[in-house]
């Protein structure tokens, strides 16, 4: 299935090598292949701001996990890249967030998808919408109305 959608976000450890590595990564996971990226961005740090910026970037995978499958492959990815999360809204070594599953949706204690964050966050909505231009979010809508209500909020593209 295609239409997955992996948002990825660092601000510890060399960022940009954090987001490589972990591209590399779930694309290395049985039964998922990354098939599209963004390109990386660096976006100023939505909560505290005594932390650095981050660098974030949007991938596609094709899988046939199903999600709590892909969860489970996402934070064991976190793990092996020594995630250390040290307070709410903090710096991080790494984060992957599954932000859209294909036109499903899933609410329970692990899972919140589409990700409740999508439309308010420009570091997830500009490389996603790089990457898929003409998506229909399930019950947020199309992706072009998003990106026109979101502020870019400081959000680069890197060349
Ligand atoms: N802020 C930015 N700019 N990018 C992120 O990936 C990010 N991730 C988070 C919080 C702490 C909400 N802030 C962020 O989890």
């Amino acid at each position: 299935m295609k239409g997955v959608f992996i948002g990825l976000g660092s601000n510890l450890a060399d960022p940009i090598a954090q987001i490589e590595s972990a591209i590399l990564a779930l694309n290395d996971v049985d039964e998922v292949t990354v098939v599209s990226r963004s390109s990386l961005y660096s976006s100023p740090p939505m909560g505290p701001q005594d932390q650095p910026d981050y660098i974030n970037a949007v991938v596609e995978v094709d899988t046939t996990l199903f999600a709590h499958k892909l969860l489970d492959a996402l934070q064991e990815i976190e793990q092996q890249q020594g995630r250390v999360r040290e307070r709410h809204w903090g710096e991080r070594t790494i984060d992957l967030d599954l932000l859209v599953y294909g036109n499903n949706t899933l609410d329970d204690e692990r899972l919140n998808v589409p990700h409740p964050g999508i439309a308010e966050r420009a570091f997830v909505l500009y490389p996603l919408a790089e990457i898929a231009a003409d998506l229909k979010i399930p019950t947020l809508g199309n992706i072009e109305q998003l990106l026109e209500a979101c502020p870019r909020d400081g959000l680069e593209r890197m060349e």
